[in-house]
């Protein structure tokens, strides 16, 4: 089994089109403004801004500053075009039987590990994403997938910083630089770096395909990164922690690159 290089020259195209995309998506944006300019001037006045103006442009900001600090977004398919069913592929840490009315996920914070449940999880926004998933091993298939955004988890409950402050990517010293997920029976374990765990299309999936998670697809909670091979994307999640130290890694310690990134 051999690592793929990345191919640069491929990289630079799509990100030329995904710049083009996103400029396209601004310049749409200006001409439903413009639009509806008579009704943005009679709505309400907030902080010197009529309203719906103030919120394009913070969802600009926000556009660019995911764009700036991210790098790059994983391509996106219409969900229609998920494949039906998904191989199952790599068993370690998920061959015990499971209770899925018991389990917990298990978040290490200073001395007082948080606990929190299916429904706590919930309760959060739900997050979308229909990408292409890439195992290692050669085979990739268009997947869809729904759960909590990892950033939203993260702010919720002040995790991934030294100072117990919200997580901000441009705070990097604050950041611990890594985070580390391993199966309730510490059967499978993987280190991801703090950047790719914040990055917009990480999540931490309940549902397949419009339906709650198998468990051969890693019930009742599962990591994915479509920033990272397949390998990263820890099925059955336990315990989730934080470390300036690089984790111990599953797939690494059996000669893997530690970083998995596409
Ligand atoms: N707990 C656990 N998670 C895991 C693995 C594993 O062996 N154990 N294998 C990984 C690999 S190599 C891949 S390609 C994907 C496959 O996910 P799937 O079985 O849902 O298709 O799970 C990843 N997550
Ligand atoms: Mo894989």
């Amino acid at each position: 089994m051999s690592e793929e290089k990345p191919d640069l020259k491929l990289d630079h195209r799509k990100w030329r089109r995904r710049q083009f995309i996103a400029y396209g998506v601004f310049a749409l944006g200006g001409v439903a403004t413009w639009r509806t300019w008579s009704w943005i001037k009679h709505a309400p006045d907030v902080n010197g801004t009529q309203a719906p103006l103030r919120r394009a442009f913070e969802f600009n900001e926000g556009v660019n500053s995911v764009i700036k600090s991210h790098g790059h977004l994983a391509p996106t398919y219409p969900i229609e075009q998920a494949s039906r069913t998904l191989r199952s592929n790599g068993q370690a840490g998920v061959k015990q039987p499971i209770d899925l009315s018991t389990w917990k996920l298990k978040v290490v914070k200073g001395d007082t590990p948080l606990e929190v449940t299916m429904d706590d999880l919930r309760a959060f926004p739900k997050t979308e994403l229909c990408f292409e998933f890439k195992c290692i091993e050669g085979w990739s298939e268009i997947t869809h997938w729904a759960g909590v955004r990892f950033s939203d988890f993260a702010a919720h409950f002040n995790l991934g910083t030294k100072s117990g402050a919200v997580p901000d990517p441009e705070k990097e010293d604050d950041l611990f630089a890594y985070t580390s997920l391993e199966t309730p029976d510490g059967g499978y374990y993987v280190g991801i770096d703090m950047h790719s765990a914040l990055h917009p299309q990480t999540i931490l999936a309940y549902e397949h395909n419009g339906a709650a998670l198998t468990v051969e697809h890693g019930a009742p909670l599962r990591l994915i990164i479509p920033t990272k091979y397949g390998v990263k994307n820890l099925k059955r999640i336990g315990t989730i922690a934080f470390s300036d130290t690089k984790p111990r890694d599953y797939w690494h310690e059996r000669g893997y690159d530690y970083d998995c990134a596409l």
